[in-house]
């Protein structure tokens, strides 16, 4: 395969509810995204990473410059050298930029989505995938009172999701997470921190005990893999990592350690979907159930998401929600919840279309084209 130019977009799609996390509210989702042109036909890529550096050191714009200034220079003089520029082969190429993972996951998902698309094959197929739908959970944000909350909640439930998450801080956690316990009877439930506490929060903690939850996500800063070993010491609660799990080298040492008895994948977070199997595959190996988490995709990246949750590995439901959990219309065909899955995308390639005019319409800047 060929890389002929690499086309970088940028739009902006409305919420339909504010998402608040201990690091902010978002309002709208402003997206890169990546369409690959080949010989072999196109490819899309949606970069996950968020408007600010708030959740991770990566930000859109961030990103922009990286894949325009380093990674798609890169890979279009590789490929006219020669190289055939298939997924595979981009991990060489994108070696010698440090870090920068969801900037290489997005260009990486585009020249999978051109090969596979290409070669009549899924990405379900490609990647290793062994159902055919995926049960689905939602996050669910900080709200601005206890009532609304609820009220939000029982919207979900309604709706069919198969686990709730709750996303927590210092002031949002022991009573939030215990009325909504109350309120979903034995529905299975979770709490994501980002990050908000430290060290001499275990005990405050330990208290989530109470709540038979499945797992409490990244409450540590994520280069602090050692007070997640004390935590898990410390609490019956399984400890679960997202932001720290950059790899599968991390992944598999986290886990050794006793940092993490579960993982969050994140395709974007390890720099890419093969990767990602990686990770899937070291925890696998170890016993260690891993779920697919989420970034607020559009459908592209969330027909890649669900792709990736159908591998055996992913015991535990993931955020891959419905379309409709963020977006009145969707960049693609949309995600329908079903009996609380979502099923597995079967055409070529991602499976579904992104719709052109709405690229258009929801356009921030002018497309640029690299290459050609
Ligand atoms: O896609 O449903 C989704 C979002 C799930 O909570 C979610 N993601 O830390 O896991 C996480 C967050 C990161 C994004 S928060 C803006
Ligand atoms: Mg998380």
């Amino acid at each position: 395969m060929r890389v002929e130019a690499v086309e970088l977009h940028r739009i902006s799609m409305p919420l339909v509810r504010p998402f608040a996390t201990s690091f902010g509210s978002q309002t709208a989702r402003d997206i890169l995204l990546l369409r690959v042109r080949t010989d072999v036909g196109d490819g899309w890529g949606e970069c996950v990473a968020m408007a600010d550096p708030v959740y991770s050191s990566e930000y859109v714009e961030g990103c922009a410059a990286v894949l325009r200034d380093y990674l798609v220079p890169a890979l279009l003089r590789a490929s006219s050298a020669g190289t055939d520029a298939t997924a595979d082969s981009f991990a060489g190429v994108a070696r010698f930029v440090v870090g920068h993972r969801m900037a290489k996951a997005a260009l990486e998902t585009a020249l999978l989505d051109a090969e596979t698309r290409a070669a009549g094959q899924s990405f379900a197929s490609r990647l290793g995938a062994t159902r055919e739908a995926v049960d689905c959970g939602v996050s669910v944000g900080i709200a601005p009172d206890l009532d609304g909350l609820l009220a939000e909640v029982s919207g979900y439930v309604e709706a069919g999701y198969r686990r709730i998450k709750l996303k927590i801080k210092p002031g949002w956690d022991l009573e939030p997470v215990a009325r909504v316990r109350e309120l979903i009877g034995e529905l299975p439930l979770q709490v994501d921190a980002n990050t908000a506490y430290s060290r001499d929060d275990i005990d405050h903690l330990r208290a989530l005990d109470a709540f038979d939850l499945l797992l409490i996500e990244q409450p540590f800063v994520e280069e602090d893999i050692a007070s997640h070993v004390a935590l898990s010491r410390a609490i019956a609660t399984p400890v679960c990592l997202d932001e720290s799990i950059t790899d599968a080298v991390v992944a598999a040492d986290a886990i050794d350690r006793g940092a993490t008895s579960v993982v969050n994948i994140k395709a974007g977070r390890v720099g890419g979907y093969l990767e990602a199997v990686r990770v899937h595959d070291v925890a696998r190996s170890r016993g260690v159930p891993v779920w697919c988490g989420g970034m607020l995709e559009t459908g592209l990246g969330r027909a890649a998401n669900v792709a990736l949750a159908a591998l055996p590995g992913f015991t535990l439901p993931g955020d891959t929600s419905a379309s409709d959990r963020y977006f009145a219309e969707d960049l693609t065909e949309p995600f329908v919840l079903v009996d609380g899955r979502l099923p597995v995308p079967t055409g070529a390639g991602s499976g579904v279309t992104v719709r052109d005019d709405l690229v258009a319409a929801w356009a921030t800047r002018p497309p640029e084209t690299l290459g050609a």
